[in-house]
C-alpha cells in the first residue's frame, strides 16, 4: 500500500463539546450513547433485530444476521427471511397520520422556484408511474436506468422501481454519453429515465440528446424504451415506438399500484462507483438491511425531529443522495429538500437564501463546497438571519479545520454543532460520525463508530494497531447497510473489499486515531482520486487517456487542491509523431470530458518524456504524486527505478509549469 495522496489533517488541538441545549434535548446524550453502543457490539444480533422493527414488514423475519468477512465463505446476509416493500415503508405507512406532511421541498435552479409536495401527492405519483413502467414491460429484477436532473420525478423514479421490485440504477447527469453507455450496458438494461433538459446554475443540460447517443453507444444491451421528461421547453427528438413521455405515461395510471413483496435480501438498487483498478463498479444494495440503517442512521446522525426541513444538498447520482435524500428521510416520514441547482448560482448567497427563505433546520453538505464559499469570505452569509439552522453536516471528503471553523462560525454562528460523517458507496450510510448531543466535536474528525460498527486500523500486513495509531481502515464486522455484491461480478467484490486483509473489510482509507478514540480520516490509500467529493480511479483516466490516438502513455496522480480537496494531476507521453502543444492539451482535456464527464477534467496536464517506472514497469505514482505537490525533497528511494533520470527532467518540467 503506498502512502496517502493527501497528508494527514493537521493535529488540532481544540475540542467543541456538546452545546448544553443539545446534551438535554437530544435522542441521546455521552452516557447513552456510550451505553447504546456497548450493547450493540456486545449484544450485536440482539441489537440489529430490535433496530429492525423501526420497518414494516409484510412477512416478519426470525433471522437477524448471517454474516462472514473470511474471504472463502464470504457472505452478507440480513433480515433474510423477511419480506416488505421499500416504497411502502417511504410511503403508505405516513399516509393514515402524515399525509398532508410535505415529503419533498422542491427548490428550483432560478431565485424564487419551489414547490412542496406532499406524501398524498408523492405516494399518488409513485404509485402511477410505477405502474406505467409494468405497462411498458418493466419487472421485479430489471435494471432501469435514471438519468434525471434533480427534480421531483427522480424521487419518483427510484420509489416507483422499489414499488414493482425493479434495481434502479442512478447515473449522475453530469457524465458524458460514453459513461452512461458504459452503466447501461453493464447493468443490461434496456429502459432509461431521462428528461429532455435540465438545469443546473443558469445553463441548459441536453441530457435526451445524451440519452440518444448513449443508447447508440450500448455494445451489449438493446435499449428499448426511454422515457422522457419533458421538463423544460426545448424540443427533442422522440422516437416513435421507443420514447414515452412521462406526463402522458403517468395521466393514463391508475393510482392503485399494491406495493411487490421484496424479500430483505432481494435487490434495491445498484450505483456506480469508481475503484482503484478497472471499469466502475456496479455497487448492490438490498432492501431490508439497507432501509433500516439508512433510516436508524437519518434518525439518529441528524437527531432528527418530526417537522423538520431536512437538506441534504448531494445529487441523487450520489449515493449520499440515495440515502439522505430520499430513502433515510422519507422512511422517517421527514421532509427532505431537493435543490435543482448550484451552491454559487446566481450568486455566493444561495445556500443561505434558500436556507432563509425555507427556514431549513438542518444543512448537510460536502467540505468541496464549504471551501468554495470560504473563499468568498464573509460574502456567502452577510446579511442572513440562518436562524433556524439547528444542526450542520458534512460528508464525501475530509474537510480542514479551518473550513470546519468558517462552517461553524458563518453558517452555524458558533452555534450548531457539525457531524462529520464518514462512509461510502459501499457502505450504504454513515460508519464514523458524531452524534450531535453525545459527542465532543473536533474539527476535522469524523469521531466515533455509529451502533454496531466496529473500526479498526491495520498496518500494511494486517496486523491491529491499538491505541492512538495510524494506518489502514478496516471493519471487523458486518452492518445492516453493507453493500451485497458488485452487479454480475461476485468474485470482483471478494477481491476488491475482503482479500487484502483477511476476515476484514478493507475500506481503501487510511485513518489515525487519537488518544480518544477518534478517527481521523488521512484519505485514500490506493489509487482512487477524491475530487470535490467525487471518486475517480486513476486507471479509469488513464485508461481513458490512452484509449486516445495521439498518447503513448499516461500517469494520474491526485495534489492538494485548494477547494477541490484533490485536483487532478496528469503526465502524458506522446506518440512520437506528435507534437506537445497548448492545442494537444485541449484536445486531451475535451477528450476526458466526452469520455468521462466534466469532472473528469484534468487541473494539470504535464508532458512528461517518459514516466518512472520499477524495472518490472510498474509506474511508481508515489513519485508523480510527490512532484504534483512540490514535495520533490521527500522522493524516498528512487534507485529502483530503471531509468532515474527521468525524475530530474519531471521536477524541472514541473517547475517550469509554475
Ligand atoms: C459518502 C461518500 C467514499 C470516500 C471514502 C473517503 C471519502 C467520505 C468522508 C470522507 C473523510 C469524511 N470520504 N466521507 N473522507 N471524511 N467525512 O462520499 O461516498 O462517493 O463512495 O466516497 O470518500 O475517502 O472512502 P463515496
Amino acid at each position: 500500500m503506498e502512502e496517502s495522496a493527501r497528508s494527514a489533517n493537521v493535529k488540532d488541538a481544540s475540542v467543541y463539546p456538546v452545546p448544553k441545549h443539545y446534551a438535554e434535548q437530544s435522542l441521546l446524550n455521552e452516557e447513552q450513547y456510550l451505553e447504546m453502543y456497548r450493547r450493540s457490539i456486545e449484544d450485536n444480533e440482539d441489537f440489529w433485530r430490535e433496530q429492525g422493527q423501526r420497518l414494516d414488514w409484510i412477512k416478519p423475519f426470525t433471522k437477524v444476521k448471517d454474516t462472514s468477512f473470511e474471504k472463502d465463505d464470504l457472505h452478507i446476509r440480513w433480515y433474510e427471511d423477511g419480506t416488505l416493500n421499500v416504497s411502502a415503508n417511504c410511503l403508505d405507512r405516513h399516509l393514515a397520520e402524515h399525509a398532508d406532511t410535505t415529503a419533498i421541498l422542491w427548490v428550483g435552479d432560478e431565485p424564487g422556484q419551489s414547490r412542496e409536495i406532499s406524501y398524498r401527492e408523492l405516494h399518488r405519483e409513485v404509485c402511477q408511474f410505477a405502474n406505467g413502467l409494468k405497462s411498458l414491460g418493466v419487472k421485479k429484477g430489471d435494471v432501469v436506468t435514471i438519468y434525471l436532473p434533480m427534480i421531483p420525478q427522480a424521487a419518483v423514479a427510484m420509489l416507483a422501481c422499489a414499488r414493482i421490485g425493479a434495481m434502479h440504477s442512478v447515473v449522475f447527469a453530469g457524465f458524458s454519453p460514453e459513461a452512461l453507455a458504459g452503466r447501461m450496458d453493464d447493468g443490461h438494461s434496456r429502459i432509461v429515465i431521462t428528461a429532455n433538459a435540465g438545469k443546473r446554475g443558469g445553463r441548459s443540460v441536453v441530457l435526451k440528446e445524451n440519452v440518444d447517443r448513449a443508447i447508440e453507444l450500448c455494445r451489449e444491451t438493446t435499449v428499448e424504451k426511454a422515457v422522457v421528461v419533458n421538463y423544460t421547453d426545448d424540443r427533442v427528438n422522440m422516437v416513435a415506438g421507443r420514447d414515452v413521455d412521462y406526463a402522458t405515461l403517468v395521466s393514463e395510471q391508475s393510482e392503485d399500484c399494491p406495493p411487490e413483496e421484496m424479500g430483505a435480501e432481494d435487490p434495491l438498487f445498484i450505483l456506480y462507483t469508481s475503484g482503484s483498478t478497472g471499469k466502475p463498479k456496479g455497487v448492490l444494495h438490498t432492501s431490508g438491511g439497507y432501509l433500516t440503517y439508512a433510516s436508524l442512521t437519518h434518525e439518529y446522525v441528524f437527531d432528527y425531529r418530526r417537522g423538520e426541513r431536512f437538506w441534504c444538498a448531494a445529487d441523487i447520482g450520489w449515493v449520499t443522495g440515495h440515502s439522505y435524500i430520499i430513502y433515510g428521510p422519507l422512511a422517517n416520514g421527514a421532509t427532505t429538500v431537493m435543490y435543482e441547482g448550484v451552491p454559487n448560482y446566481p450568486d455566493v448567497t444561495r445556500v443561505a437564501s434558500i436556507i432563509d427563505e425555507h427556514q431549513i433546520d438542518v444543512l448537510y453538505i460536502a467540505p468541496t463546497a464549504i471551501r468554495a464559499l470560504m473563499a468568498e469570505g464573509d460574502k456567502p452569509t452577510a446579511g442572513a438571519d440562518l436562524s433556524s439552522l439547528r444542526l450542520l453536516g458534512t460528508v464525501g471528503e475530509p474537510i480542514n479545520p479551518e473550513a470546519w471553523r468558517w462552517y461553524h462560525d458563518h453558517f452555524g454562528r458558533g452555534q450548531c454543532p457539525i457531524v462529520d460523517t464518514w462512509w461510502q458507496t459501499e457502505t450504504g450510510a454513515a460508519l464514523l460520525t458524531p452524534l450531535p448531543g453525545a459527542t465532543a466535536l473536533k474539527p476535522g474528525s469524523a469521531t466515533r463508530p455509529f451502533f454496531g460498527i466496529r473500526p479498526a486500523l491495520v498496518d500494511n500486513e494486517g496486523h491491529l494497531l491499538e491505541g492512538a495509531s495510524e494506518g489502514n481502515l478496516v471493519l471487523l464486522d458486518s452492518w445492516p447497510g453493507q453493500m451485497r455484491t458488485v452487479f454480475g461480478d461476485h468474485q470482483r467484490f471478494i477481491d476488491t473489499y475482503f482479500s487484502t486483509f483477511q476476515g476484514m473489510y478493507f475500506t481503501g482509507d487510511g485513518a489515525r486515531r487519537d488518544e480518544d478514540g477518534y478517527y481521523w480520516i488521512t484519505g485514500r490509500v490506493d489509487d482512487v482520486l477524491n475530487v470535490s467529493g467525487h471518486r475517480m480511479g486513476t486507471a479509469e483516466l488513464e485508461s481513458a487517456l490512452v484509449a486516445h490516438p495521439a498518447v503513448a502513455e499516461a500517469a494520474v496522480v491526485g495534489y492538494p487542491h485548494d477547494i477541490k480537496g484533490q485536483g487532478i494531476y496528469i503526465y502524458v507521453t506522446l506518440n512520437s509523431d506528435q507534437q506537445p502543444s497548448e492545442a494537444m492539451q485541449r484536445i486531451l482535456r475535451d477528450w476526458l470530458r466526452s469520455e468521462i464527464g466534466p469532472i473528469a477534467t484534468p487541473d494539470v496536464i504535464q508532458w512528461a518524456p517518459g514516466l518512472p517506472k520499477t524495472r518490472s514497469g510498474k509506474i511508481m505514482r508515489r513519485i508523480l504524486r510527490k512532484i504534483a505537490a512540490d514535495e520533490v525533497d521527500q522522493l524516498g528511494d528512487i534507485s529502483t527505478l530503471a531509468d532515474p533520470g527521468v525524475v530530474a527532467e519531471l521536477i524541472a518540467r514541473h517547475e517550469a509549469l509554475a
